[in-house]
């Protein structure tokens, strides 16, 4: 139905930063915008609904491009343990961590593993996101790695919001690899990568580079297989230490590079020119009490995109609210609101591969949008959780919760 949304300003984050009209009307048609302005050039048209957004500060739909929302069982102990001074290496060690989450996804159904990851999700939505990437990883196997992957699915055709499903099967070695990483890694890009992918489940390839995971060479050879299939690659790099896989990332023209605490200026400039994103986690920094901080001002200097994501996970970043990542984004990284805002909406869209139909309000791209009861933009970075009054549009319509 095509419709007039006015008496709205809008934040359009067109072009990839913030850019600003007061008193603007938007024009949504089968679920794209069809025109968007100030409302004084507005052409008196024939549309068949009129909505009055009193007031509201029009945001595009935000967009967490960095999830593990579908796992199984908590790690709320661990969180205990870590308070008591035992470090996330050494729980990994003992057989936690990542190990513990694939032994509880394993053991879960993917009906439990479902509903699990709805109640999520839907928290997020509640904080205006309409677009999301969820990983697998927690699966690492086949048969496992697929429930997860439907899962992800599932979500996106029973809630109003769009999913992407990575592939994170080199997430971690699973217990029947113990010793044999090159072995794990040759059955990913042999068996694993090509079945789910020949099944529609996957939208990209992610792994985890570093010491406790996958070294860079093990990495490209994965990358290598995703370029064979046509799948695009992203990498988890950089979180805990240098190996430049954002440089490994970027020569492979990689949709994004995630964490990032440890990368060089080097790494900085290869992304830049890849145009792949920096999709930094301050979920993640803060709830490992990391200390070192991604390299804003190289960032900033060489231009690269910069995303936020929540990294939504059980062990490292049981985050619910992209919102608390804006405020983190801004209070631990220095960020500005406006980048923060620019990190969840346009820039999150190209690391998930939507910049062309996501992620800013222009005409032609999908009418996913929140109107927010807010007096200034910035307010979405300011306020630390809690449910900001909202109304939320996916493809043109209004969603309620
Ligand atoms: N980095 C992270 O922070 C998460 N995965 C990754 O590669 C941690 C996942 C977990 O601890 O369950
Ligand atoms: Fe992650």
């Amino acid at each position: 139905m095509r419709t007039v949304w006015q008496h709205c300003h809008v934040a359009t984050m067109a072009e990839g930063r913030y850019a600003a009209i007061e008193d603007a009307a938007i024009v949504t048609d089968g679920g794209l915008i069809e025109w968007i302005g100030p409302r004084a050039e507005l052409a008196s048209g024939d549309a068949a609904r009129t909505v009055d957004l009193a007031g509201a500060w029009v945001t595009p739909g935000l967009i967490d491009c960095h999830t593990h929302a579908v796992f199984g069982g908590n790690r709320s102990g661990e969180f205990e343990q870590r308070l008591q001074g035992v470090s996330y290496a050494e729980i990994a060690a003992q057989g936690g961590g990542i190990a513990s989450t694939v032994r509880a996804t394993r053991a879960a159904s993917e009906d439990q593993l479902f509903a699990s990851a709805r109640q999520r999700v839907q928290a997020l939505m509640r904080d205006g996101v309409t677009t999301l990437e969820i990983k697998s990883g927690y699966g690492l196997d086949l048969a496992n790695e697929r429930k997860m992957l439907r899962v992800a699915r599932r979500l996106a055709d029973e809630l109003p919001v769009a999913v992407r499903a990575t592939c994170l099967a080199a997430h971690a070695l699973p217990p029947e690899y113990a010793g044999r990483a090159d072995d794990y890694i040759a059955h990913i890009c042999d068996e694993m990568l090509p079945a789910l992918a020949a099944e529609g489940l996957v939208d990209a390839v992610d792994a985890f580079c570093e010491h406790l995971a996958f070294s860079p060479a093990q990495v490209e050879r994965l990358f290598i297989k995703a370029r064979e299939l046509g799948l695009p690659v992203k990498l988890h790099a950089e979180q805990l230490s240098s190996l430049h896989g954002s440089s490994l990332a970027a020569r492979y023209q990689a949709l994004s590079a995630d964490h990032l605490e440890f990368m060089t200026e080097e790494d900085a400039i290869a992304m830049a020119k890849a145009g792949t994103v920096a999709v930094l986690l301050p979920g993640a920094f803060y709830f490992l009490r990391e200390t070192q901080l991604p390299p804003m001002d190289a960032l900033r200097r060489h231009g690269v995109k910069i995303a936020l994501a929540s990294d939504l996970n059980p062990g490292t970043s049981p985050g619910l609210s992209l919102r608390l990542m804006l405020n983190m984004g801004c209070t631990c990284f220095r960020m500005t609101p406006e980048e923060a805002l620019a990190g969840v909406t346009v820039h999150a869209a190209t690391a998930l591969g939507l910049g062309a139909s996501h992620g800013s309000l222009e005409v032609g791209k999908v009418a996913d949008f929140v109107a927010w009861q807010i007096e200034r933009p910035a307010d979405l970075a300011y306020w630390l959780g809690g449910d900001l009054p909202k109304r939320v549009v996916r493809k043109g319509l209004e969603i309620t919760h």
